[in-house]
C-alpha cells in the first residue's frame, strides 16, 4: 500500500489574526511537492482568516478539537458542521494536552471521532503513553486501550477515514524525541492492532509521529516503515522549519 505522507502543523494556543495569516501565507507559498499532504491546524477563531489564505492552495485546513455533540446547549463548544463550514477537512482529537488538562477520556474521544466523521471530517486520533507508563512497561497496554475505545464504539470501520498520531507524552514540547526505532516499534503495534481486525484498513491507516519533531530529526523518523508523517507543534510555528519538515517527508 502506498500511504501518502501527511505533515500536520498543530498551532495550539498561539498567534494573532495578523501573525497566523502571515504564517499561513508563508506555508502556502512554500508548499510545492504534490507527494506530501500538508495540513495546518490553527485555533478555531483563526480558521476564517487562515481559510482566506489557503483556500485556493494545496494546503489543507484542520481544527484542534471539536464537540461530540451536534448542536444545542453546550456553552463554549464548536461543532463538526461548523468546522466543515470553515473549510476544515481534519480535526485533531484526544491530544494529550486535552486528555491531561481538560479531562478527556478515551470514551469521549471515541465519541468525538464518530461525530466528526458523520460530518465528513477526518479525525487525527492522538494516542501516547506518559513517562511513568513507559517506565512501568505499560506502553502496549496504554496504546491498546486508547485504540480499543474507538474499536468498541465504532468498530474497525471507524479507522477507514481516520489518521492516528502517536505522541509519547514525555516527548511533547520537551525537546526529547523518541528515537526512530522506539517510535517505529509503537507505530508497528498500532498498525498491528487495527490490522488484526481488518488487514486492509490497518495497511491503509496513516500513523503520524508527534513530539518534538524538528527539521533535523524529521528525516530519520519519517524513514521508518510505519511512520507516515508527523504532527508538529513548536516547529510548525516557524514557516521555514515546518517547510523543511515537509521536505523531509
Ligand atoms: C506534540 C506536538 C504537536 P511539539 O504535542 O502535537 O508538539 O512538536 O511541540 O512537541
Amino acid at each position: 500500500v502506498n500511504r501518502q505522507p501527511l505533515i500536520a502543523g498543530n498551532w495550539k494556543l498561539n498567534g494573532s489574526r495578523s501573525s497566523v495569516v502571515a504564517l499561513a501565507k508563508a506555508v502556502a507559498a512554500g508548499v510545492t511537492s504534490p507527494v506530501v499532504e500538508v495540513l495546518i491546524c490553527p485555533t478555531s477563531v483563526h480558521l476564517a482568516d487562515v481559510l482566506g489564505v489557503v483556500g485556493n492552495s494545496p494546503v489543507h485546513l484542520g481544527a484542534q478539537n471539536c464537540s461530540d455533540a451536534i448542536s444545542g446547549a453546550f456553552t463554549g463548544e464548536v461543532s463538526a458542521e461548523m468546522l466543515v463550514e470553515f473549510g476544515c477537512e481534519y480535526v485533531i482529537l484526544g491530544h494529550s494536552e486535552r486528555r491531561a488538562m481538560f479531562h478527556e477520556d478515551s470514551a469521549l474521544v471515541a465519541a468525538k471521532c464518530l461525530t466528526v466523521q458523520k460530518a465528513g471530517l477526518t479525525p487525527i486520533l492522538c494516542v501516547g503513553e506518559t513517562l511513568e507508563q513507559r517506565e512501568a512497561g505499560q506502553v502496549e497496554e496504554v496504546i491498546a486501550g486508547q485504540l480499543d475505545a474507538l474499536l468498541d464504539a465504532g468498530g474497525v470501520d471507524s479507522f477507514r477515514q481516520l489518521v492516528v498520531a502517536y505522541e509519547p507524552v514525555w516527548a511533547i514540547g520537551t525537546g526529547k524525541t523518541a528515537s526512530p526505532e522506539e517510535a517505529q516499534a509503537v507505530h508497528a503495534l498500532i498498525r498491528e492492532r487495527i490490522s488484526s481486525h481488518d488487514a486492509a484498513i490497518g495497511e491503509a491507516l496513516r500513523v503520524l509521529y508527534g513530539g518534538s519533531v524538528k527539521a533535523d530529526n524529521a528525516a530519520s523518523l519519517f524513514s521508518q516503515a510505519d511512520i507516515d508523517g508527523g504532527l508538529i507543534g513548536g516547529a510548525a510555528l516557524d514557516a521555514a522549519s515546518f517547510l523543511a519538515i515537509c521536505e523531509a517527508a
